[in-house]
């Protein structure tokens, strides 16, 4: 059996629901306007519609925040995450991106404390890298210039994480790869002539677990 609902992505969802939602906003307004008889009818159907409001406003209160409290954990913040397994260091420039990879906790501070844009002149990476799939990785994303928005697509086409490049400010993003595959990163903010190709990819990949998993052995003791 096929259920096209389970298998909709989450800004689908997010659509579906907007949808829907209007929908009975627009259905509830037309049956009102109908069922209303004329003059003498236009306060009666306001004190319908303050009858409604006042029994559904705790009601749509309740269920914003209950819904609030269960999307905030699904937002790429680092707070709501786990340590990640990978930090990755992205610098976004007119026009491209430099991604840099395997630095320290006391680099990535270092990083996080660079603020002026000749600072990080002198920063390298690259605008291709490969991670492991079902790796925690956390971005953490700055501008050498303007503002741009660091994107990773999947090989869809779909957004799967993003966040702001902004000059002298560091912005984290932390997101788990569950496929390997090729992710091309794009620019979501307009930053010039040349936007279009500030342009990258991330390669996901499954690896062995066998390099992590070796066990040191130890040769078995003879008993006398
Ligand atoms: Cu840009």
């Amino acid at each position: 059996m096929y259920y096209p609902l389970l298998t909709l992505t989450l800004q689908q969802y997010a659509a579906v629901i907007s949808l829907s939602g209007g929908v009975i906003i627009i259905s509830l307004a037309l049956f009102l306007i109908f069922s209303a008889k004329g003059e003498e009818d236009k306060y009666a159907v306001k004190k319908k519609l303050y009858k409604i409001r006042g029994r559904y406003f705790f009601v749509a209160l309740i269920s914003a925040l209950v819904l609030l409290v269960f999307s905030l954990r699904l937002l790429p913040y680092p707070q709501y995450q786990p340590t990640p397994d990978e930090t990755v260091r992205v610098v976004g420039y007119q026009w491209g991106w430099l991604m840099a990879q395997g630095a320290s906790t006391e680099e990535v501070n270092n990083f996080k404390a660079l603020k002026k844009a000749e600072e990080l002149r002198n920063f390298k990476g690259t605008n291709e890298i490969t991670v492991s799939v079902d790796k925690a990785i956390r971005f953490v994303v700055t501008s050498r210039d303007v503002t741009h928005n660091f994107a990773i697509y999947n090989s869809k086409g779909a957004i799967v994480a993003q966040t702001q490049a902004m000059p002298q400010y560091h912005n984290e993003l932390q997101y788990k790869f569950t496929e390997a595959g090729e992710y091309p990163i794009m620019c979501l903010e307009y930053c010039g002539m040349m936007h279009s190709n500030m342009l990258g990819k991330i390669h996901v990949v499954v690896t062995t677990k066998m390099a992590e998993n070796v066990v040191p052995q130890t040769a078995p003791q003879i008993k006398k």
